[in-house]
């Protein structure tokens, strides 16, 4: 089912429950997967339920520095990013998560005012973790929204009052799994939807020595090849499709012209795969690879660039030396 919201005169089709997601979801794999050259899967599709949980433990591995520099920086300096801000806020998060992190954002702001908190999720497994996660904030009403980005978003504009400026959170390093321009063109988006006072902070890895970065996203527990050989299996589980995950291997490689780690699934031998509710039958040969994500490596010079493109200002800059990794502060001019 499907609802049409008219807001600015754009007409914007945004889905109410997850069953559209099912249908587009065949559509992306069949577009996929039939594409002439390489194959691919767009990334979004790897936060099922099963995928979700696999990204958690891979938050938690020595190897992945991402979440816990995100944390280590929100924690230190929560009071100080809220004091940038006038008040009164109301605060839109795109891909929540568990919720973990921003709880220092939440608990900064609620020594100020109560808090309106809408988290932003195509996963509904997230969007539930992350309202068992901050549920005991007395002081925050959370409203969650099982949407696209910036369909969330534009509801979260139509709900402020006159005078209430919107933080959006993007944390995480999300916009690395955007390639470059399309990331640029996510945040003139998310622009489009804010006024001027407006804020977003955004997460993002900072680059770093490829060999770190390899064994990040191909951790020696094979917790991540698990996450990404989870797509496989959820293709077999919501679409009818007959993989065999033993005839498939997780490869990270980097990418040194994008300066982007890549995650791909290589067939280890010829072979033939149905999808039947994708309508397509798939032949592989060996070695052949599906790309399942990028995820890109900043440099904070070019954060300053990304929020001029943009139309925001970067008014500051937080830095984590343990993993390199950036919270910067844009407000929407
Ligand atoms: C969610 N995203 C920012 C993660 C990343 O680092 O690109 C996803 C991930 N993929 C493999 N490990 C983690």
């Amino acid at each position: 089912m499907a609802e049409y919201l008219h807001l600015n005169g754009a007409q914007m089709l945004t889905n109410t429950i997850s069953t559209g997601i099912v249908t587009e979801f065949a559509q992306d794999v069949h577009a996929g997967l039939t594409k002439p050259g390489q194959k691919e899967l767009p990334s979004k599709y790897l936060y099922d339920t099963v995928g979700s949980a696999l990204f958690e433990v891979i938050s938690a591995l020595p190897e992945y520095g991402v979440t816990r520099a995100d944390e280590r920086l929100l924690s230190k300096h929560s009071c100080e990013i809220v004091s940038k801000l006038s008040p009164p806020i109301l605060v839109a998060e795109l891909g929540s998560g568990s919720g973990k992190k921003t709880r220092w954002i939440l608990e900064a702001l609620c020594r100020r005012q109560r808090t309106s908190y809408y988290p932003i999720e195509i996963s509904a497994t997230a969007l539930n973790m992350c309202r068992r996660e901050l549920g005991d904030l007395d002081a925050v009403s959370i409203v969650g929204f099982e949407r696209e980005y910036l369909d969330g978003l534009l509801e979260v504009a139509a709900r402020r009052t006159a005078g209430q400026h919107i933080l959006v959170l993007f944390l995480g390093s999300t916009i690395g799994n955007f390639d470059r321009p399309a990331g640029i063109r996510f945040l003139q988006e998310v622009r489009r939807i804010l006024l001027p006072g407006d804020s977003l902070l955004l997460g993002t890895d900072l680059e770093k020595p490829v060999l770190q970065l390899l064994d990040a996203y191909d951790d020696p527990l094979g917790v991540t090849a698990a996450f990404n050989l989870n797509l496989l299996a959820r293709i077999n589980r919501e679409l009818g499709a007959d993989f065999n995950l033993d005839r498939f291997e997780h490869i990270a490689k980097y990418n040194s012209e994008a300066r982007s780690i890549e995650m791909h699934l290589r067939s280890k031998q010829t072979q033939v795969v149905n999808i039947p509710d994708a309508e397509i039958t798939v032949p592989f040969s060996e070695g052949e690879t599906i790309w399942t994500e990028s995820s890109h490596k900043y440099c904070l010079k070019e954060l300053f660039q990304i929020a001029d493109e943009a139309s925001f200002h970067c008014a500051a800059q937080w830095v984590d030396h343990e993993w390199a990794f950036a919270e910067s502060l844009f407000i929407a001019i």
